[in-house]
């Protein structure tokens, strides 16, 4: 038996944080905490490009351009779509999961979902740096880790015989 998983470790990799404007007063703490994600894990600045986009719908548009030009390994996605009094949020927040989604598979580019989802700004401040933690930070370990996790996986598929 062979037991595969990825580490989350950046170094020598190359990064794009794709981060909606819309409640920015939560999304830039996302920023905040992925950016510490990374940079804790050997990503150099340098290497790390930041990409605005104006709402969460936009966030899958942007994503997939930057995955289709290449140069980078992971995409860390980052929104917070809060609910307000009409059904709006609902489409916001499916569009921009299945889109990431479907980013993903279309381009084989890993991407996080750091999009909260809440009822509150509240809810979502305690997500975004307050008291239950940075959902920025766990995005760039999760892109983190599924960029290592690729590359054992295409490593194997490149030598069969191992
Ligand atoms: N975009 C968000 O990122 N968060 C929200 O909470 C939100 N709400 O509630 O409306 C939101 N809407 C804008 C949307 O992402 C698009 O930018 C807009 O519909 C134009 O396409």
């Amino acid at each position: 038996m062979r037991t595969i998983a990825g580490n989350p470790q950046g170094t020598g990799c190359h990064f794009a944080i794709v981060i909606a404007r819309f409640n920015q007063p939560v999304t830039e703490r996302l920023l905040d905490g992925a950016l510490d994600g990374l940079r804790r894990h050997g990503v150099r600045d340098e290497d790390i490009e930041v990409v605005w986009v104006p709402g969460a719908f936009e966030i899958p548009t942007a994503a997939h351009a930057l995955a289709r030009r290449g140069a980078v390994d992971g995409i860390v996605c980052l929104g917070a779509v809060i609910r307000g009094e009409t059904p709006h949020f609902e489409y916001v927040a499916a569009e921009a999961a299945s889109g990431i989604g479907r980013a993903v598979l279309a381009t084989g580019v890993p991407m996080s979902f750091g999009v909260l989802t809440t009822d509150t700004i509240e809810q979502a401040l305690a997500r975004a740096g307050g008291a239950v933690g940075n959902k920025g930070y766990e995005a760039a370990l999760t892109v983190l880790e599924m960029v290592d996790l690729l590359r054992i996986i295409r490593a194997r598929h490149d030598s069969p015989e191992e």
